[in-house]
């Protein structure tokens, strides 16, 4: 291309309007005509719910939306309202998708399944908000989402296997960042997206350096709750110190306790996040199917790992719905060194 040419390509660009869901999806299933439109059309549902938590979670102050409702969810843990509106506004959308025949959310203790007809093929996993507790001070908060092709048939209604299948079958998942800008970041096996939320227009945009992200090979941060170290294992306090005092890429210490904000810091500057068992429990905190898997299948599609310590997370077939399993999840290097502790 001639220097005029770029040029004019460049002016071009510049004066074009940004990539947004629907445009990318349509360049997207240009490449697979056999897609049905059916992804397309459950992210452009999520992400409308994304775009109304965003709202809430940018006016909290002003609106009556901290504090917690009073109740304790499946979890044992207190729901906060925002946490309730957001389980709410995800279930709306998706009983209305018609390519969704049922779901599971971090907030339910089973899953709900519509009734079936031809269309409906896909089911969803959700965390409507992730790291909700940092929501009262103004700290950055996620949802976190999984889509599954459903495997019970079409003509019956979804069942628990749909539910607890292994990780490799995602064929799309993602989460929802409400930071400093609201970002989407998904995957659908083909690389790794990055939109952000144009307020002024109210769409969810792809700038191009967002396009198949990268995580950096190496890593210098470590994400962990180091409050928790007297009940680590050993190997785990040695990994630690390891990364801390080593002469080549010593690291430093990040960790927000939202784990969309640290796992999307890490993708993007490279470390590693850590969530590991811990004395008296084993299985660690972070649940299996609506947060481990979904950030397994980002980080590798971006050229990352993740690894419970033995196992690839995406081989997990989790036993129970709300299976809880460690997580060490960020760049290669890092991740890898763990399994050698
Ligand atoms: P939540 O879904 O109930 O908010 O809990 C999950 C959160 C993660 O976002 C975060 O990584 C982790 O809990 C932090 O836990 P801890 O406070 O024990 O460090
Ligand atoms: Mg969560």
């Amino acid at each position: 291309m001639s220097i005029e040419q770029a040029e004019n390509s460049r002016e071009r660009n510049k004066n074009s309007l940004p990539v947004n869901i629907q445009e990318h999806f349509r360049r997207e299933q240009a490449l697979h005509p056999e897609a049905t439109g059916a992804l397309t059309s459950i992210l452009t549902d999520l992400s409308r719910v994304a775009k109304s938590i965003s709202y809430l979670v940018n006016t909290a102050g002003i609106k009556d939306i901290h504090g917690t409702t009073g109740e304790v969810n499946v979890q044992g843990e207190t729901v906060l309202k925002l946490d309730e509106r957001a389980n709410e506004q995800f279930k709306e959308v998706l009983r209305s998708n018609p390519y969704v025949a049922g779901f599971a959310s971090e907030e339910e203790e089973s899953f709900v399944a519509f009734s079936p007809s031809e269309k409906e093929k896909y089911i969803v996993w959700f965390d409507p908000l992730d790291g909700s507790s940092n929501f009262d001070t103004n700290v950055s908060i996620g949802s976190i989402f999984a889509i599954y092709k459903r495997i019970s048939d079409v003509k019956d209604l979804v069942n628990e296997k749909d539910f607890l299948q292994s990780g490799c079958n995602q064929v799309c998942a993602g989460y929802f960042l409400y930071g400093t800008s609201t970002m989407l970041v998904y995957t659908a096996g083909n690389g790794v997206y990055g939109f952000t939320l144009d307020p002024s227009v109210g769409e969810f945009v792809l700038p191009e350096s967002y396009s198949r992200i990268q995580i950096p090979e190496k890593g210098k941060i470590y994400s962990i709750n180091e409050g928790n170290s007297s009940k680590w294992n050993p190997n785990v306090k040695n990994y630690i110190d390891y990364l801390k005092t080593r002469d080549e890429d010593p690291c430093s210490a990040r960790y927000i306790g939202s784990l969309v904000a640290d796992f999307h810091r890490n993708l993007l500057k490279g470390g590693v996040f850590v969530y590991p068992g811990e004395i008296g429990k084993p299985e660690g905190k972070l649940r299996l199917c609506c947060e481990s898997k979904p950030i397994a299948f980002i980080a590798e599609q971006a050229g990352g790992m993740a690894t419970d310590g033995n196992n690839r997370i995406l081989d997990l077939v989790p036993r129970s719905l709300h299976q809880r399993s460690p997580i060490v999840v960020g760049s290669k290097r890092e991740v890898e060194l763990y399994t050698e502790f």
